[in-house]
């Protein structure tokens, strides 16, 4: 049993790696946010949800993966950004204030919201 344990804890680290889209540093957050169709056959910017901490700078890249534009809203850190139908663009910020800050399409108010989290 205990021959099993190495493969395993390292069948897991590759996983983890893998779900990493791009290279952290500290005080950093670089991330790819895809606009795709949930469960719920709702367009959302995936991950919905960041966590960051006060300071961060943070990276988004942001892929549409549909034919129709669609927008990529952080009001409260004047992130404001339209992405062309299958395209990407990015936005950075600093993430200077703590809170709970919505995310959100401002082209189409319809879709789910997600949130920026930033911690003190
Ligand atoms: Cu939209």
């Amino acid at each position: 049993m205990i021959r099993h344990a190495r493969p395993l804890v390292t069948l897991l680290a590759a996983a983890a790696l893998g779900a990493a889209p791009l290279a952290v540093q500290a005080g950093e957050i670089s991330l790819t946010v895809v606009n795709v169709v949930s469960p719920q056959d709702v367009k959302i910017w995936a991950p919905t949800s960041v966590v960051a901490r006060k300071g961060d700078s943070v990276t988004f890249r942001l892929v549409n993966k549909h034919a129709d534009e669609h927008g990529y809203e952080i009001a409260a850190f004047g992130v404001k950004q339209v992405v062309a139908g299958d395209k990407s663009a990015t936005v950075t910020f600093t993430a200077d204030k703590a809170g709970i800050f919505p995310i959100k399409c401002h082209l189409h108010p319809a879709h789910v919201a997600g949130q920026l989290l930033v911690l003190e």
